[in-house]
């Protein structure tokens, strides 16, 4: 089966007699921050120039509300993030507990307008899945990872993937998350760990790299134990060593775990040249994943992530939704004319290319040994 139902959610602002909010591109994070929400236009804009809106359903996600959210986060959390602006930042924050903390995750302009459109995506997503209505649900606003139960945390506030698996648990027995963005998924893993019923899986630089977590041993606890998959890397992983860990790891998952869903992280700094990461996946390498995980055949959401090579990014989800359709043979490499045409200079193609850094996953057989850890821990799990 090559075509699927596809439900494609973004979110363009409200523009009504008593409120005008901005879409989702234009809220910055401030300036000089690298975390640039217009990659998101970016990708829409692409999206479109392909002419993709046709074939799928474009949808505007409700707003998640502030209870919604505290189906995973506290209160006290949601209560601070709904009132918190750049002004009264220094003044909550006296008052009360520290919940935005350092510099990476800066109380900006309308940020709790920012988590709900993304929370909101990624809630719809899960909610169009379980109800039959549709094979495949896109939110690149999503895949904020890091974020805690109780802080916001690496660029993370809203925990979009957590609310969509537990959304995405009120009708099916076991969800599997897979996450191929260059950090830890910490806040996915921490939120399940104790739980057979989520299988959460993540590939990630290990080693003096933020979150510092996600290590072979990082397993999972009582129930949950064998049900937390860590697969850490080094510097410079090519197309051919991710595919080589991913199919195999991915399959093993499959035999043993059964999946009923699955939810796929694309975070988009595990691509060569982006500016946080430090992996060197091409567009293709990236992409054949998600076209690995589609082939699979099971009710699947797609979110975004990290990402900090803007225009990569747009590349890459925009090739990403052709996958997604199944139409990605048919796809111009010319990059189509659209808004943001001349960012994707000189070349003006789709493509990210891979560079010529070392691969250091290849020193000393580090790939091969993490590999036959991580299956070999697979296999003692009951199936
Ligand atoms: O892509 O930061 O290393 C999903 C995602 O996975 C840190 N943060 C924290 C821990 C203490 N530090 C440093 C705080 C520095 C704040 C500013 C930067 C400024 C300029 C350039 C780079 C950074 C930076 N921050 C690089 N790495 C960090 C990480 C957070 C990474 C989040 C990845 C998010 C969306
Ligand atoms: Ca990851
Ligand atoms: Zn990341």
């Amino acid at each position: 089966m090559s075509k699927r139902r596809v439900a494609y959610y973004y979110d363009l602002g409200t523009h009504s007699r008593t409120r005008t909010t901005a879409d989702v591109g234009a809220y910055t994070y401030g300036w000089g921050h690298l975390m640039k929400p217009q990659r998101m236009r970016m990708t829409h804009e692409l999206v479109s120039a392909y002419g993709m809106l046709d074939k799928m359903h474009i949808l505007r996600a409700k707003r998640a509300s502030a209870e919604s959210m505290t189906r995973f986060h506290t209160d006290e959390y949601i209560h601070f993030l709904s009132r918190v602006t750049p002004e009264n930042f220094r003044q909550l924050t006296f008052d009360g507990t520290r919940f935005l903390i350092g510099d990476d995750n800066p109380a900006f302009e309308g940020v709790f307008e920012f988590c709900s459109i993304s929370a909101g995506g990624s809630l719809a997503a899960a909610q169009r899945l379980a109800s039959g209505a549709t094979d495949i649900a896109i939110n690149w606003a999503g895949g904020l990872h890091h974020a805690k139960k109780r802080e916001a945390s690496g660029f993370c506030y809203i925990n979009d993937i957590v609310l969509a698996i537990l959304e995405l648990l009120r009708s099916v027995p076991r969800v599997l998350y897979i996450d191929i963005d260059c950090h830890h998924g910490d806040g996915v893993e921490e939120a399940f760990y104790t739980t057979d019923r989520v299988m959460t899986c993540s590939f990630h630089k290990y080693g003096e790299y933020f979150p510092g977590t996600g290590t072979l041993d990082d397993r999972g606890r009582g129930r949950g134990k064998g049900y937390a998959v860590n697969v850490p890397l080094r510097d410079g992983i090519t197309d051919e060593s991710f595919r080589s860990v991913f199919e195999p790891v991915i399959d093993k998952i499959m035999e043993v775990f059964r999946p009923s869903a699955i939810v796929l992280q694309c975070g988009a700094d595990s691509l060569a040249g982006d500016r946080l990461g430090c992996f060197n996946l091409s567009m293709q390498g990236h992409a054949n994943c998600l076209q690995y995980v589609r082939a699979l055949n099971m009710p699947l959401i797609l979110l975004g992530g990290g990402g900090y090579t803007v225009k990569n990014v747009a590349r890459t989800w925009a090739y990403e939704t052709a996958c997604a359709l199944g139409i990605q043979d048919d796809i111009d490499p010319n990059l189509p004319w659209n808004e943001y045409f001349e960012w994707f200079g000189p070349r003006y193609r789709l493509e990210v290319p891979p560079n010529n850094m070392d691969d250091m996953n290849m020193r000393d057989g580090s790939l091969e040994a993490v590999k036959t850890s991580v299956l070999k821990a697979l296999c003692e799990l009951p199936h």
